[in-house]
């Protein structure tokens, strides 16, 4: 609902940025200098924006992005439909091809977080206001590529059946620069002198991207993927990066409820979705919890360790839906504890994507303090879901107004909430229409 004058102005705003970064294409650039292609969990995120005002964009944006879909189920994290010869790592750097299960459009060859149930729900849900018939259709269109897609991450990537989905790259977990990959990344050697033209240190200040010896070692991640041809099973068998996401794995877990109800309206047998869901709940708690601290951590598989730095990660599983109130409420207030938000309630302040009192933390370079929209709305449609009214307000009201005062960032500072990155980002744009408007 819409509460002022000001909110209306925002959305005006808001939807003004997505026309200018929509592609003739059918899809929405995040952002068209920096990120000049369709990214995957983006696209989830503005598809969900245009929902409360543009079902067939919403519908288009969903529908382009799957044209990326592989025949094992993966969905790339980028798929390029155009040409801009200036970018690196383009299309030919990560030469889908070497997979035969690669569609014939040229995409990235590593995922990002399976968003897509929770959008599709969505827009049924706003369109079926208008048309009950052309909903249910849209439904029926995309519960395989959904069910397809969720099978891959459920199996190729958790032959364990732990519930817990492993990435093979910082960029399949979308807080790419995170220091939670910091010791992973330490003990990958590459070689001497890498040589290559970064095309986002030409767009925003170095400082705020990955430092080089960071990008060396996710450029020689991509070579090793391309050597095993993306193939899952050789990659599980001998590969220096494989880690539990408990981030990917929550919004997997809140997407398969998701893809649950979708089946249940098209007539599906979604009894194969209530395991995925029971190993989960499982694995949750038997390989992420950590008891004594009562946080929720990353697995890295080749050391066998939790990854124990303080970030937004630890707090994931707040979006399942598992953790009631109670339970949420403890663990804000633990953070508050070890003033992960500086000193001050992370509610008031919204949550940094890694705490204050990191020694990695870093308030202007991405995913090592920053303030991220959909990290932040993530939780706000959690306290909602949960009842926790003032919670969801006060976050609501925190994160509106850094947008209204600095514009729609990719990132904001949790030290002055100045806005960083691209400052045309479509997600914030789209999720800020979802905060005014759910
Ligand atoms: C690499 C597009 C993407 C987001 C990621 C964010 C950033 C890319 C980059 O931008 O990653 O995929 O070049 O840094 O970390 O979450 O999807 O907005």
């Amino acid at each position: 609902m819409i509460h002022t004058w000001k909110e209306y102005i925002l959305i005006q705003k808001a939807k003004n940025l997505l026309k200018k970064n929509y592609s003739e294409y059918g899809f929405t650039s995040p952002a068209p200098k920096l990120y000049p292609f369709q990214w995957n969990w983006d696209s989830g995120f503005i598809a969900y924006g245009y929902s409360f005002y543009n079902q067939q964009k919403a519908m288009t944006e969903m529908r382009t992005l799957f044209k990326g879909q592989w025949g094992n189920g993966m969905l790339p994290h980028m798929i390029f439909h155009e040409n801009h010869p200036e970018y690196f790592p383009n299309h030919d750097f990560w030469d889908s091809s070497t997979n035969p299960t690669a569609p014939k459009i040229p995409t990235s060859g590593i995922t990002q977080p399976p968003i897509h149930a929770i959008v599709v729900w969505q827009i049924y849900n706003e369109l079926s206001k208008k048309d009950n018939k052309k909903a249910r259709k849209f439904l029926e269109e995309m519960y395989p590529k959904l069910f397809k897609l969720h099978k891959y991450l459920l199996t190729e990537r958790d032959p364990e059946n732990s519930g817990l989905v492993t990435i093979y790259h910082p960029w399949e977990s979308g807080l790419d620069n995170s220091p939670r990959w910091d010791l992973a990344l330490e003990r990958i050697e590459v070689p001497k002198g890498m040589k290559y033209k970064r095309w986002d240190t030409q767009v925003v200040e170095s400082d705020e991207r990955p430092t080089k010896k960071e990008y060396d070692r996710y450029l020689f991640l991509v070579e090793e993927l391309k050597k095993h041809n993306y193939d899952d099973k050789k990659i599980y068998k001998d590969y220096p990066f494989k880690i539990k996401d408990v981030v990917i794995s929550s919004i997997l877990y809140k997407a398969n409820i998701y893809l649950k109800k979708i089946g249940q309206v098209i007539g599906e047998d979604t009894k194969q979705i209530d395991k995925w869901l029971d190993y989960f709940r499982k694995g949750l708690y038997e390989d992420s919890f950590n008891k004594e601290d009562g946080f929720f951590y990353d697995i890295d598989l080749v050391s066998g360790e939790q990854i124990k730095n303080k970030t937004v990660a630890i707090l994931s599983p707040i979006i399942t839906g598992i953790l009631d109130a109670h339970h949420i409420r403890q663990l804000i207030y633990d953070l508050d504890g070890i003033g992960f938000c500086g000193g001050t309630s992370c509610v008031e302040h919204a949550f940094p994507s890694t705490g204050e009192k990191e020694k990695e933390f870093d308030h202007e370079r991405y995913w090592r303090g920053p303030l991220w929209i959909n990290m932040n709305w993530f939780f706000f449609k959690a306290f909602v879901d949960q009842g926790m009214s003032i919670e969801a307000e006060v976050l609501r009201e925190c994160v509106l107004g850094m947008i209204k005062r600095h514009g729609f960032c990719e990132y904001y500072s949790p030290l002055n909430h100045k806005g960083f990155g691209a400052k045309n980002f479509s997600w914030t744009a789209a999720l800020t229409i979802a905060l005014v408007k759910e």
